[in-house]
């Protein structure tokens, strides 16, 4: 792997850091204290082809490949956490998912309202009673003549009230476990669904999360993504691609702490000097440097392999789990330098803490990472 960017890459990094200084950042502290959801931020990020970096031009996209992707969420995540969750699931939960399983009719259905930002989309496969173990999830879909009726409830669903589509996860036929669980794209005007908007969350505050509400909708033939018994691996396969979003924006998230803890510490004195000057700031700012550069590193692995096409489940784990455990200890170590300061917020590493405790949590919380890796290592499955 060559670590020189290209020019596409170098110049897609600055196109999303200039928006996101521009944009994004100035407006996050009052959208965060508001619980106001980014909809003027999506409005002038689509033009600028961010809302579908790494679909093909044919689909709506830019066609970035996946190093250009991760920069991109990187700088996002810089920003604001909750702008990039939305990006994150819009992208590589459900656009990517689409690109990669849906049939031509699906993909030009459904994505260049996606990329342009006409339609947000959200991924329900979460239950109130099933997370971790996704195979559990109770959703039934039902045949009725040709079509199919699903009912039950999605919990955590990023997006789900502003959404005009919804990826969703449900069981066709119990007597087969895993593999009777099936993918489908409910159009919501053709098929309403319900949502109910969560609130009081410690971060992301800014981002929608909702509990998706199924009583008895029914869907045509036509929504199911991929093959019916299919859904399971879709699901997973979604959250390889969900999982590298979410580490590029923790990388982010890291690097906006280091940024923080630069400037106040060459400002703030103490002792007679600037605090940047004292060895255990200094320590705290080095661990942090190293940390947040060897998370980047491991997004960019995961994100060679899949440029190649190659599995990049295991190195997709590494990096979600490492750069999410980064950001949180960045944060904190930012929140420290800045001494009282740093617990209001008056400054931004308090919102930077809070939004980086959801890195460790969701599209599959650390132990479960942690669970993917062991197997991986040990060849022995703790899970069955
Ligand atoms: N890509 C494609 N297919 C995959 C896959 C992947 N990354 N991982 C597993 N599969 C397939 C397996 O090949 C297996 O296929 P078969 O039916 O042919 O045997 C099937 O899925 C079941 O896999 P597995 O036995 O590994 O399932 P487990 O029940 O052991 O669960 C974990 C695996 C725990 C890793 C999975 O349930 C998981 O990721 N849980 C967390 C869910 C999550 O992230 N939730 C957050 C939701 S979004 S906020």
């Amino acid at each position: 792997m060559d670590f020189d960017l290209t020019s596409d890459q170098e110049q897609v990094r600055k196109l999303a850091r200039d928006f996101a200084d521009r944009e994004i950042a100035p407006g996050a502290r009052e959208r965060d204290r508001n619980e106001t959801f980014p909809a003027d931020v999506l409005k002038k990020m689509a033009p600028l082809g961010l809302l579908g970096g790494p679909v093909p031009e044919e689909y709506g996209g830019i066609g970035l490949d996946f190093i250009g992707h991760a920069l991109v969420t990187e700088e996002i995540g810089r920003a604001d956490s909750s702008v990039r969750t939305t990006l994150s699931v819009q992208i590589s939960l459900v656009e990517l998912t689409i690109l990669k399983f849906g049939t031509e009719a699906q993909k030009r259905r459904y994505l260049p309202k996606l990329c342009s930002g006409e339609t947000l989309g959200c991924f329900g496969l979460t239950e109130p009673e099933a997370g971790s173990d996704a195979t559990k999830i109770r959703t039934s879909a039902k045949r009725d003549g040709r079509d199919w009726i699903l009912r039950g409830r999605k919990m955590w669903i990023s997006n789900g009230s502003v959404s005009g589509m919804a990826l969703v996860f449900a069981q066709a036929d119990p007597a087969k476990g895993h593999r009777g669980i099936t993918a489908f794209l409910i159009d919501r005007e053709e098929s309403p669904y319900g949502s109910q908007g969560l609130h009081g969350k410690l971060g992301l505050r800014s981002s929608d999360s909702s509990e998706l509400i199924l009583d008895d909708v029914r869907v045509p033939a036509d929504a199911v993504l991929g093959e019916v018994g299919e859904g399971f691996k879709i699901a997973m396969s979604a959250l390889d691609s969900g999982r590298y979003s979410v580490a590029a924006g923790a990388v982010g998230v890291a690097q906006a702490c280091i940024d923080a803890a630069v400037t106040y510490s060459t400002q703030r004195q103490s002792f007679g000097k600037p605090i940047a000057g004292h060895q255990l700031v200094q320590e705290m700012i080095a661990d942090m440097v190293v940390e947040t550069e060897a998370a980047r590193l491991l997004v960019w692995r995961a994100g060679d392999l899949k440029n190649k096409g190659r599995p990049s489940t295991r190195e997709t784990s590494l990096a979600k789990l490492y750069a999410s455990e980064a950001a949180q200890r960045a944060a904190d170590n930012a929140i420290q330098i800045h001494g009282g300061y740093g617990f209001s917020d008056e400054f931004p590493v308090e919102r930077y803490w809070r939004d980086a405790r959801v890195n460790r949590l969701y599209e599959g919380t650390t132990q479960i990472q942690k669970l993917i890796i062991g197997r991986f290592t040990t060849g022995v499955d703790a899970m069955s």
